[in-house]
């Protein structure tokens, strides 16, 4: 059935008006920083689709097989966070990949020959690995630039143990939050196929990513997963961020206290960064 609202106003849109302000607010995403990505149910989109037709067609930069048929809801290349909630159709946009995964077409959004993200590839080869790591579960691809987590990066040794390791001290839920741990890449350049192949094969085993000196990659089922887990993780920077400041940790949580942790709420520990 089709509805009386407008695509503006429905719960995707509006939940990625709310990600994108709220990522503004915690100073993540200066300028055209960050870029976001939401698979849209054919379901949730039903009501809407009526609204919807555009004839602008894009060799995908990445084929993602994986993805055939499916409907995206991304943000735009150049576009400011700030801007999402004032003005959606100008600054994001819905696509559909075509059923060979090679092709997408540009239905709703992205206005005056507006692109999606410069970050594409990494999104959709990362849709594509989490829909695998999390038995389809998880929809949503996030990009932004954490503050503390960036800073991090310029201290802690960049392996995806001693990130992973540091982050989960910073806090004692964080073990419980993202057990997987955070993988940590070499710097690369960004928006290229590159980068994207290599933080979708990190995706496939660690919910979050962190570029170095640049920023962070989070997955969830929902905006509010993703955009929580980012959240969990920077608060965790901010707090070692803080330590460091203040002359380094002098005691923190153990070894044995992670392991009890684990078995409390029923998660298992990344093995390399329990080791680290
Ligand atoms: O969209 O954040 O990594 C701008 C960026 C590129
Ligand atoms: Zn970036």
């Amino acid at each position: 059935m089709s509805s009386t609202l407008s695509i503006e106003q429905s719960p995707f849109v509006q939940a990625m008006c709310k990600a994108t302000h709220d990522a503004w607010i915690k100073g993540w995403d200066e300028r055209n920083g960050g870029n976001i990505s939401l698979l849209v149910d054919d379901d949730e989109l039903a009501p809407y689709l009526d609204q919807v037709q555009g004839n602008r067609d894009y060799p995908m930069p990445s084929p993602t097989p994986a993805l055939a048929g499916r409907y995206v809801l991304i943000t735009g290349s150049g576009k400011f966070f700030r801007n999402v909630e004032l003005d959606p159709a100008g600054n994001i946009g819905l696509i559909h990949i075509d059923a060979t995964g090679q092709n997408y077409r540009i239905l709703w959004g992205l206005e005056n020959q507006s692109l999606p993200t410069s970050e594409m590839s990494a999104h959709l080869l990362s849709h594509t690995a989490r829909l695998s790591a999390s038995n389809g579960t998880n929809k949503v691809i996030m990009h932004c630039h954490a503050t503390n987590l960036l800073a991090l990066s310029y201290v802690v040794k960049p392996t995806s143990a001693a990130m992973t390791r540091t982050l989960w001290e910073g806090s004692t839920e964080c073990l419980v939050v993202f057990p997987e741990g955070i993988g940590v890449l070499p710097w690369l350049v960004p928006g290229t196929d590159e980068i994207g192949q290599a933080t979708a094969e990190m995706m496939s085993n660690h919910p979050l990513v962190l570029w170095p000196f640049h920023g962070v990659f989070g997955s969830g089922p929902t905006l509010d997963d993703a955009f929580g887990l980012i959240d969990t993780a920077e608060k965790a920077a901010e707090v070692m961020v803080k330590v460091y400041s203040m002359g380094g940790v002098k005691q923190t949580i153990s070894k044995e206290q992670f392991v009890a942790l684990g078995k409390r709420f029923g998660v298992t520990p990344n093995q390399d960064a329990l080791n680290e």
